[in-house]
């Protein structure tokens, strides 16, 4: 399977230069001694992870540690478990340590302003990666990398419509979002509710949070079994609350994937054995691994290299037949 990521460049945003991070020290290093020795190449990147929520979550942290290794950055982790509190508190010690960049995956969209202005501040630069932000101020970031989460919302929907395009019957449809408040759950619910509008038998009954983990995702598809009656289809934000509903359809006695349609969003290993196996009917796929481009951006922002100020991942979908063709290669 082909994996491309491909750089929109957007003119002119990126020009500010980072001239007190580059290979200068003065100022910069302090006196922490962070590796500095020589002062030129050693990056130390400060990174703030959402949490563990999900295989995709663990998967990119994966790929962020092991290209951090193999780029030579030295990078300081920590984990957020989903709570802007949590990465607001390590983005402020990063700043206090006078890391060299900052990267991070933000929880939510909102509430970003105050901690990424302390950072401009210290001119310590911030990239922004997997998730955004809705910060109107753009110069608080140099880039953004990540996937086009209302690609994904549309690309659910365009399967939907596909599927049921000899019908003229209602489709009743429960919705597992993701964390309230985070870019992606509020882009995949939007963009899956593009495409169905246009057609007014696609109806949304049900819609709640599952938080992007197995857990919830099964106790919210339990609640949705006893007060909704005649579901049609399932659409989840990601492979795990999809799986964790799975085990609430198969525990009411219902077939997943015959009885009720399942599209999730991912396309990690479990969801792609699920997938194979016909009890999810398709998914969108999100890819994890944001590593390498991370990295590769993080020494270009701190050289004062000019970066795209958007950076896409591109990505497939998987029926059935195609996830039991690619599973025993999939690498997360
Ligand atoms: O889809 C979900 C994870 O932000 C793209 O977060 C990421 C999402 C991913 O918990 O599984």
């Amino acid at each position: 399977m082909l994996k491309r990521i491909s750089a929109l460049v957007l003119a002119g945003l990126t020009a500010m230069s980072v001239a007190s991070c580059g290979s200068g020290g003065s100022g910069a290093s302090g006196g922490s001694g962070t590796g500095s020795g020589s002062g030129s190449d050693a990056i130390t990147m400060g990174f703030s992870q959402v949490g563990a929520e999900s295989g995709w979550r663990t998967a990119n942290t994966k790929s962020v540690q092991d290209s951090a290794k193999n780029a030579g950055i030295t990078l300081k982790f920590s984990d957020a478990q989903q709570k802007q509190e949590n990465q607001i508190k390590a983005i402020r010690s990063y700043i206090q340590q006078k890391v060299d960049i900052i990267a991070f995956s933000p929880v939510v969209e909102s509430g970003w302003d105050t901690v990424l202005k302390e950072a401009q501040n210290a001119k310590i630069p911030v990239i922004l990666t997997d998730r955004a932000v809705d910060s109107k101020d753009t110069t608080l970031y140099k880039t953004f990398l990540g996937s086009d989460f209302i690609e994904e919302g549309k690309k659910a929907g365009q399967w939907l419509v596909e599927e049921y395009k000899d019908t003229k019957d209602t489709v009743n449809i429960v919705e597992l979002q993701g964390t309230t408040g985070s870019a992606p759950a509020n882009d995949r619910k939007a963009g899956f509710a593009e495409v169905i509008g246009a057609d007014a038998k696609f109806k949304v009954v049900a819609s709640q949070t599952g938080d992007f983990t197995r857990a919830k995702g099964k106790e919210v598809m339990e609640a949705f079994l006893k007060s909704t009656p005649d579901i049609d289809v399932l659409y989840a934000h990601n492979d795990d609350m999809g799986l964790g509903a799975i085990e609430a359809i198969e525990g009411a006695g219902k077939v997943p994937g015959k009885d009720i349609k399942i599209i999730t969003v991912d396309a990690v290993k479990d969801g792609m054995q699920a997938l194979a196996d016909g009890k999810i009917n398709f998914i969108v796929e999100c890819s994890p691994l944001l590593g390498p481009q991370l990295m590769d951006l993080a020494k270009k922002v701190v050289k004062g290299e000019q970066v795209p100020a958007r950076v896409v991942t591109e990505e497939t979908t998987f029926t059935q037949e195609q996830a039991k063709q690619v599973l025993s290669t999939r690498q997360y």
